[in-house]
């Protein structure tokens, strides 16, 4: 595949490729091109003279190329998603979700085109009147990562080009295909060239040069803690504005009040959907003494039902993981978790698994404590780890006692309960009896080590904007 940059699909000035692997087989399903400084330069430049056309565009109509958008991609779900799965390991039916929520965030920022809108204060005695203008940033940069690559990218795109911006994204080189093939659709949509320009490689030659580039205004970044510090330490450099999304530690507290095994069920489905790999999956449960057994019980039963396989076998519940590093370091906390004195149950290795490919296990960790080390850091992968809390003051101990604060749910029928866990828990966004759902509707981000700034809601509309006063006196 090659590069959207201004109107065209290109190759890097370097000519050199990047091969991307199927992580189900381990080997190569495609090639993109190893952008550099040079082609940030040429997709910012075609960015900025994309702009202004773009900007004075009636907001109305950028909400409308936005709904063209969103159908096409609905149309092309089937194809974009297999790209998707191919690329990143997910199964196939967990990447037409992807598709789907993609096109329903496009759907949601061109519904939203209209509340982008300027002031009006009328009579200051002294002053006249005042009109408050709000305008678009400029050039805008995105970088994501490859756990969700098509959702979280729609997330940047919609509102940064809904607003007015023109927008240079770089996506993961460990997932950049099903961006590229979203690029394409919404350019066949009708997107004017250099509105969206798509640019791959790697985070040093691709990542730096955007984020230090000084006609950029704004970096959108969701990605790992220490590459959310530098981006930080650099856009400060030039006055960008940044936003930081930078990975969670859910933690999900299990109340005595619930049904224990239909709970346990949620869970298992919920931390392992996307194979564990996604930011607000729900990393630590939680689970009040009354239920632990019975919740524990059924995850000891339904841990060896899992199918693990190729995410284009319809049959397979989890795929593998993206790569070989995000495995190594999963394996590495199991096996962590198991000499802090947890018991650790591992899935069961179907017949017909892939030899190669960056699978692993489903594992069930039992017992866990909760001032673990390992549990205060970020597990990527089919990990359920169970604490038992002997009440809910316990359990908010443990819930807040780590660096990230993204996500949290509280499962309980008793308000009241729900009411104070929720306020008590250190996170950007509270769930109660549900977790990680995230409508677009809702602002997300986090607290604390998970990052600063929120997309989607109504945040777009400050995170992409800046007010111009003008006051008027005759
Ligand atoms: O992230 P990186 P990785 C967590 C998860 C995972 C870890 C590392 O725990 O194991 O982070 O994942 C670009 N300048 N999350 O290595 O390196 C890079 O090319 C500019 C949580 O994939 O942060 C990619 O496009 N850009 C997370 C993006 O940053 C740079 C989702 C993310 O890569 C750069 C994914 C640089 N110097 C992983 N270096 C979440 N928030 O949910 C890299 N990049």
């Amino acid at each position: 595949m090659q590069m959207m940059i201004a109107d065209q699909f290109l190759e890097s000035v370097s000519g050199e490729r990047i091969q991307i692997n199927n992580p189900a087989t381990g080997t190569a399903c495609g090639e993109v091109p190893a952008g550099g400084g040079e082609d940030v330069d040429f997709a910012v430049q075609a960015a900025l003279d994309a702009f202004t056309p773009w900007a004075t565009l009636p907001n109305s109509r950028r909400g409308g190329l936005l709904y063209r958008c969103a159908e096409l991609i609905r149309r092309e779900a089937d194809r974009i998603a297999l790209i998707l799965t191919t690329e990143q390991g997910k199964p196939l039916r967990e990447a037409k979700d992807e598709v789907y929520g993609a096109a329903a965030v496009f759907e949601y920022y061109a519904g939203s085109a209209s509340l982008v809108s300027s002031g009006y204060a009328d009579r200051l005695p002294r002053y006249g009147y005042g009109i408050v203008q709000r305008r678009p940033l400029g050039v805008c940069g995105a970088i994501i990562p490859w756990n969700m690559p098509v959702l979280i990218a729609a997330w940047k795109i919609g509102a940064a080009l809904v607003t007015g911006n023109t927008l240079v994204l770089k996506p993961s080189s460990k997932a950049p295909m099903a961006v590229l093939a979203l690029g394409e659709v919404m350019k066949r949509s009708g997107l004017p060239g250099g509105v969206l320009n798509i640019v791959t490689g790697s985070g040093n030659l691709v990542g730096d040069p955007l984020i230090s580039h000084p006609e950029v205004k704004k970096i959108s970044f969701t990605g790992g803690m220490e590459t959310g510090r530098h981006i930080a330490g650099v856009a400060a450099r030039t006055m960008k504005r940044v936003t930081l999304e930078l990975g969670g530690n859910d933690p999900m507290i299990v109340c005595s009040d619930v049904d224990p095994v239909a709970v346990a069920e949620a869970a298992l489905l919920l931390r392992l959907y996307n194979c564990g790999q996604i930011c607000t999956s729900p990393k630590r449960l939680i689970v009040e003494d009354e239920v632990y057994e019975a919740f524990v019980t059924h995850l000891k039963r339904r841990i060896s039902e899992v199918v693990i396989g190729d995410g284009t076998d319809p049959s397979s519940m989890i795929g593998p993981l993206n790569s070989e590093e995000v495995r190594s370091s999963v394996e590495h906390a199991v096996w962590r978790l198991g000499d802090e004195g947890a018991e650790v149950i591992m899935g069961r290795i179907p017949d017909t698994l892939p030899r190669k490919g960056f699978f692993c296990l489903p594992a069930l960790v039992t017992g866990c404590d909760g001032d673990s080390p390992v549990l205060q850091e970020e597990i990527f992968g089919p990990v359920i780890a169970v604490i038992n809390a002997g009440d809910s003051d316990e359990a908010i101990d443990i819930a807040n006692n780590t660096r990230y604060g993204l996500g949290a749910s509280v499962w309980t029928q008793k308000i009241e309960v729900a009411e104070r866990l929720a306020e008590g828990l250190e996170a950007g966004i509270v769930w109660v009896n549900q977790h990680m759902k995230l409508p677009p509707e809702v602002p997300f981000g986090g607290v604390k080590g998970s990052g600063s700034g929120r997309e989607n809601g109504l945040a777009f509309i400050e995170g992409y904007t800046e007010e111009k006063t003008i006051l008027i006196s005759r």
